[in-house]
């Protein structure tokens, strides 16, 4: 087994579509069945970085639009080192968001082009797999009512989507879609098999970086 890395899963979605809840499951049942896999998400609200996001989420603090995606992307690139050491040492990354939250969210706002906001998280590690939670809003709207954060309303929440559906066009990157309206004991069974074959087939492939 020397020499053979882990998995970069991304999860992603629209809000309330059960991603932190997926992620944690898919970790929780990769250790069980005895392979080695941690858990990120993004934004890491833990750093400093990852402070000021969040301050900028919960209303705290107000940033420029370009200044609060370029942080994004930065909270990104900080924990780059510690990813590519821990894929590297075999232990799979089962990722919260990315690099495509961060494109689809800003791009939604007036006067961002997908293009653009593209540029910062060029030459991320590329992930091996996305699996995009998909669910209706009316079936999200049955999952509590939307927060008092940034971007927790339904006309933006439309214009990301429509974001992350361009974003999927890009056949160079390794798209699932799937249906979150069942139940989080089915989606698991089903995302758990994805990520096992992803993680046998790529464990002798060579990490890429994304969108290069
Ligand atoms: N953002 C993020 C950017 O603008 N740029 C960036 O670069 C990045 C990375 C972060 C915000 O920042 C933006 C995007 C966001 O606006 P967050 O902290 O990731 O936000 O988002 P949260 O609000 O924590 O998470 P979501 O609303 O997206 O929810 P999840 O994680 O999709 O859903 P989860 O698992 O918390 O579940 C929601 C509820 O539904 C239930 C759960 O128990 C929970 O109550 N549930 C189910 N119910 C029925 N059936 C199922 N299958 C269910 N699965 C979960
Ligand atoms: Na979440």
């Amino acid at each position: 087994m020397a020499g053979w890395r882990g998995a970069l899963i991304v999860l992603e979605g629209v809000d309330r579509a059960g991603k932190s809840t997926q992620c944690r499951r898919l970790v929780q049942s990769l250790r069980a069945a005895g392979l080695r896999a941690d858990l990120l998400r993004f934004p890491e609200r833990s750093t400093e970085i990852g402070q000021l996001i969040s301050s900028y989420l919960v209303k705290d603090k107000n940033l420029e639009d370009h200044t609060i995606h370029l942080l994004f992307s930065a909270n990104r690139w900080e924990h780059v080192p510690l990813m590519k050491e821990k894929l590297h040492k075999g232990i799979t990354l089962v990722v919260d968001r990315y690099a495509f939250s961060g494109v689809a969210f800003t791009s939604a706002k007036e006067n961002f082009c997908l293009e653009w906001c593209k540029q910062p998280d060029i030459g991320l590690p590329k992930p091996d797999l996305i699996l995009f939670l998909q669910l209706s809003p009316e079936e999200a709207a049955k999952r509590g009512n939307f927060g008092s954060e940034r971007y927790e309303n339904s006309s933006f929440q439309e214009k990301v989507l429509q974001s992350f559906y361009h974003l999927m066009t890009d056949k160079t990157l390794n798209w699932k879609l799937m249906d979150a309206s069942k139940s989080i004991e089915d989606l698991h069974r089903e995302i758990k098999s994805i990520a096992e074959e992803t993680i046998q087939e790529v464990q002798n492939k060579p990490l890429e970086e994304l969108w290069k």
